[in-house]
């Protein structure tokens, strides 16, 4: 090792002490380095840091309840029926256990590296970054028959430990404000917040959790309790699914210090497979070895139940995506000292917990099957049907790219190409009906704009498998002009725009064609969505028109204000309202005016923020059931044009 090398370790190691040394200040300098950003999900973080102690508690078996309230102004209170945090005095700090918790940084955040608390281990890490970005907070303690009470402003004591009452109870309760100095923006979502307490509900069977917002005009109040853990999850995310076997099959394990559980459900009306993955309650969104070993066993398992039973033949072999064809799956693993990797920290590490999954899969499952050879059938015939279209895609693939090879990569004759070849400054429009794909044409900068009309009969993804994906007569041409390919063979770096805009009318077919091709890509292009390359072209719904001024309104909420400020003072002035009736309608100048001229046009950028929101859209949306689509569109009747991920 070099001696460069060495000195540089060595300065990173008394970095950090000193970082221990100034305490709460470090979390105030850079607090994206512990709660990941000062954005709205950095300002959510911290209420699951506190909610996490509450949590910790309920899995050393002391805590039943917890409640989080959003409270006027934005404050946060988490309340739980725990033991309370200890407020005796440690020797070594001569300072209770409550003030240490509060107002000592300790090691090994989750954003700073370094391992995880579990049930039994470390307590508390998160409570001293959440006190030092908040503009105060008080916490209360009911505990020997007492409440206990300690005050803080920006991480600093403002009231010491202090007994303000008596009590029956045991338990805990924090509230805090965030500090407006550090956030961008301090409101808190409610939706967000339940959204996040229902699955830990989930992933803490029989703890009852409790959201509440108490803030004027916005009240609400939700109570969950799921005694049956990830397996009502799994039945949750399946409700408007048809499953196609009655019960969640449910596996668990432990060996020394770590366990695992596993909840699958396949569906018959589905072809995706839906994975979520948890270790110590947290999401793990980029897998890692608890989903190695799910995968590993799950293939292996089914592979020899069809071969024993003879479903498979000779020398077939069902591949793991076969195999998870359909499923809905959780798995969930607690150990100590979790390693979280990947950049956004999100991937599980421990390899010792890929043997302990893949051991309680292979050995369960197994004896599942066994026991139920009904569904054991049905499950192997799915995979069985997975397999040969997958084969039949695969020959499809092929000859595209056979194909390919012999004529060059042509481009699909329909689109009109841009002249700029550098994708980064390049946009694509994907434009339903010829008469308003030939206004976008006439009308668009052909320096960097491409448009691409759509023809022929859309298919719905939701209901195909992959290999009618491939040569669908509408779906072809966009694979080919964005040039990235599809599912497994899809390249980001390939991609010939980086701006995919949809330009749909805004009535419900075109609602309805937007939707089809968001599906397609979440299911077949995920990182194009991922990457935020997607986006819905916004064509106003008014034209306004006064002599020789013509403006043009978005949505019905900015006409009233557009009118009265063309009717000029006296608010006499004739003005035409005409409301647009389609994109085929507006001429090539209008639609440069209005949709695509960069600087005046607006563009919503697809996001996908929330994997489970997406998923359930596109179930309801897309599926086989006809009751959760129509109560989906009635309760979103307002907003069904824009459906925002
Ligand atoms: C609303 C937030 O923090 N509850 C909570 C925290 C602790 C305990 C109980 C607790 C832990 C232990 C013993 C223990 C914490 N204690 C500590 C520390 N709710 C909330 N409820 N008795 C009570 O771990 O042995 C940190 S958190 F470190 F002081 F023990």
């Amino acid at each position: 090792m070099s001696e460069e090398l060495f000195g540089s370790v060595t300065e990173e190691y008394d970095a950090s002490q000193i970082q221990v040394l100034e305490g709460l200040e470090a979390v105030r300098k850079r607090p994206g380095m512990y709660i990941g950003s000062t954005s709205a999900s950095g300002l959510h973080h911290l209420v699951y840091e506190i909610v996490d102690n509450a949590i910790d508690e309920t899995l050393a078996g002391f805590c039943t309840d917890v409640t989080v309230t959003i409270g006027e102004g934005n404050t946060i209170t988490v309340v739980d029926n725990g033991r309370g945090i200890p407020i005796d005095t440690q020797e070594q700090t001569g300072k209770s256990a409550l003030e240490v918790v509060f107002t000592v940084l300790h090691a090994g955040g989750k954003f700073g590296g370094g391992g995880y608390k579990v049930a039994g281990g470390l307590h508390g890490v998160g409570a001293s970054v959440v006190n030092a970005l908040s503009e105060w907070l008080c916490v209360r303690v009911h505990k020997n028959g007492q409440v206990y009470e300690m005050k803080f402003e920006r991480g600093d004591i403002t009231q010491e430990l202090t007994v303000v009452g008596q009590t029956d109870k045991t338990g805990t309760h924090v509230t805090f404000m965030p500090d407006s100095e550090v956030f961008d923006d301090c409101d808190f979502s409610y939706e967000t917040l339940h959204t996040r307490m229902r699955e830990q509900a989930f992933l803490n069977g029989g703890l009852t959790i409790t959201t509440r917002d108490e803030r004027p005009g916005r009240e609400a109040s939700d109570t969950m309790c799921y005694e049956g853990g990830i397996r009502e999850f799994v039945s949750y995310l399946n409700r408007n699914k048809t499953p196609l076997h009655d019960n969640v099959i449910y596996l668990s394990g432990e060996r020394g210090d770590a366990m695992a559980e596993v909840a699958i459900q396949y569906c018959s009306d589905v072809f995706q497979e839906f994975l979520l993955s948890f270790a110590n309650n947290i999401n793990t969104p980029d897998g890692g070895m608890h989903e190695t070993g799910f995968k590993a066993a799950l293939t292996r398992v089914m592979n020899d139940y069809g071969k024993k039973t003879n479903m498979l033949k000779g020398e077939d072999k069902l591949s793991g995506e076969d195999c998870r064809e359909g499923v809905t799956a959780i798995i969930s693993v607690r150990l100590m000292e979790a390693q979280f990797e990947g950049q956004t920290k999100s991937k599980l590490g421990n390899s010792e917990i890929k043997t302990l999954v893949d051991n309680v899969v292979s050995e369960k499952f197994a004896v599942f099957l066994e026991e139920n050879p009904q569904v054991a059938r049905a499950i192997l015939d799915k995979a069985l049907m997975a397999s040969r279209a997958r084969e039949a895609a695969r020959k499809a693939r092929e000859n595209i790219r056979r194909k390919n090879a012999l004529e060059g990569m042509s481009l699909p004759g329909k689109l009109s190409d841009c002249n700029e070849a550098d994708p980064r400054l390049t946009e694509i429009y994907i434009v339903e009906g010829d008469s308003a794909g030939g206004s976008a044409k006439g009308g668009r900068d052909s320096r960097f704009q491409a448009i691409l009309p759509l023809w022929g009969k859309m298919l719905n993804v939701e209901k195909a498998r992959v290999d009618k994906v491939y040569g669908n007569e509408k779906l072809t041409p966009v694979i080919t002009a964005l040039g990235a390919g599809i599912g497994e063979d899809f390249d980001e770096a390939k991609l010939r725009y980086h701006k995919v805009i949809i330009m749909a009318d805004a009535d419900v077919d075109g609602s309805h064609i937007r939707t089809l091709l968001l599906t397609f890509f979440f299911r077949f292009m995920r990182p194009l969505i991922e990457g935020g390359y997607v986006y819905a072209a916004q064509p106003p719904l008014f034209k306004l028109t006064r002599g020789k001024t013509v403006r043009y309104v978005l949505d019905e909420g900015e006409l009233d204000a557009m009118l009265a400020d063309m009717r000029g003072e006296d608010g006499r002035g004739k003005v035409d309202i005409s409301r647009n009736k389609g994109l085929g309608e507006m001429d090539a100048h209008e639609l440069w005016d209005t949709t695509m001229n960069p600087e005046t046009r607006v563009l919503k950028r697809i996001r996908l923020t929330d994997a489970i929101q997406a998923d359930e859209v596109f179930t309801v949306l897309m599926g086989e059931k006809v009751e959760p689509r129509k109560e989906y569109i009635e309760k979103n009747a307002k907003y069904a044009v824009d459906l925002d991920l």
